[in-house]
């Protein structure tokens, strides 16, 4: 029934860990035994079911496998039945599959590929031939993955800022601006924080300019930790930091601003073997999109944050109502 065998196995295939696993979905209990002891001696982790439908309900499963060895013929759902729905639920990251069965015309392989198998494989087969496909499967999914890692670094990049770690100016604004949607919908309020490091230059001026950046560092750190956890925090300029408070009122927005101004002053930034006495400035305001915009509320934000500046610094300002 199965034929073929293979030189000795140099041990792992070194699986990453998205491809490492394969599911087989076979009814014949005797090829699902052999087909799961050949996969495991080369490394793999193996899922078995015994009919489509039970197939499908681990695909259903968070940490599904993404190589899928599917029998044709099976009952409850057939091979080309769960290909096809696989297809249909067009998930990311993609499913590589290999079709298995007895069929081997050439009219069913084209049925086979056409349902979205990326390949297929006739019984019996070589254990070699299998092993080969399988190579090619993971090498699809692994190139898969990093493309993924590209993407995902990229977006990383493309929305947060690259010194502090937290949105950058263009996605805080975006971030606001979702927020304000959903304020709109729900009849919320959100807090709107401008901060803005006190004498920043003079830390530049008497540490240098790298103490400065850990300085910024550090600041952003405290700000994230001095928020809710679902506040969000963007570098809006240079020193400068805007913090987005949904459902917010006026003086829980001021409370939030206090809490980011104390966890300044509290205790100095240690930089480069100095210790760095910090304050910051903050202006408040609150964005109700039945009342304001989002440019009205920034303005308002900046208008206090100025307040701040002039009367001394080291201070949290609000922004007069209307
Ligand atoms: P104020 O209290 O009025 O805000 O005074 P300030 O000195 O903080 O304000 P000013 O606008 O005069 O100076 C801001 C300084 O921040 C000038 C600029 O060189 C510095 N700066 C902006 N971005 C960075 C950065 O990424 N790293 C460092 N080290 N410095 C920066
Ligand atoms: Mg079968
Ligand atoms: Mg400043
Ligand atoms: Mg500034």
């Amino acid at each position: 029934m199965i034929k073929g065998e293979e030189p000795q196995s140099l041990g792992l295939e070194q699986p990453g860990p998205a491809c490492d696993r394969v599911l087989v979905a076979e009814d014949d209990a005797m090829f699902r035994k052999i087909l799961r002891s050949w996969l495991e001696s080369w490394g793999y982790q193996v899922t078995v079911a015994e009919d489509g439908a039970r197939a499908w309900q681990i695909l259903q499963e968070i940490r599904a496998p993404h190589l899928l060895i599917l029998d044709w013929i099976m009952p409850n759902l057939n091979g080309i039945d769960l290909c096809r729905r696989v297809r249909e639920r067009a998930s990311s990251p993609y499913q590589y599959i290999l079709l298995v069965t007895a069929k081997d015309d050439k009219q069913d392989l084209v049925r086979g590929l056409e349902a979205g198998a990326d390949d297929y494989l006739s019984k019996p087969f070589d254990r070699n031939e299998l092993r080969a496909r399988l190579r090619t499967g993971r090498r699809i999914l692994t190139l898969q993955d990093e493309q993924l890692k590209v993407r995902e670094e990229l977006r990383l990049q493309a929305t947060h800022d690259g010194l502090t770690g937290t949105w950058n100016r263009s996605a805080i604004l975006d971030l606001l601006h979702r927020e304000y949607e959903l304020a709109a919908r729900y009849g919320s309020a959100i807090g709107v924080i401008m901060l803005d490091v006190d004498h920043f230059k003079k830390v530049n001026d008497t540490y240098g300019h790298l103490a400065g950046d850990l300085v910024l560092i550090e600041a952003a750190r405290r700000m994230q930790q001095a928020v809710r956890s679902y506040d969000l925090v963007g570098r809006y300029g240079g020193e400068e930091f805007l913090v987005v408070s949904p459902d917010c009122d006026k003086v829980q927005v001021q409370v939030c601003a206090e809490r980011i101004r104390l966890a300044m002053e509290e205790r100095p930034v240690l930089a480069q073997g100095s210790s760095i006495a910090i304050t910051v400035s903050a202006g408040t305001a609150i964005l109700a999109p039945r009342l304001n915009t989002e440019k009205d509320a920034l303005a308002a934000a900046d208008t206090a944050l100025y307040r701040a500046k002039r009367e001394g610094r080291n201070q949290v300002v609000s922004c007069d109502p209307g």
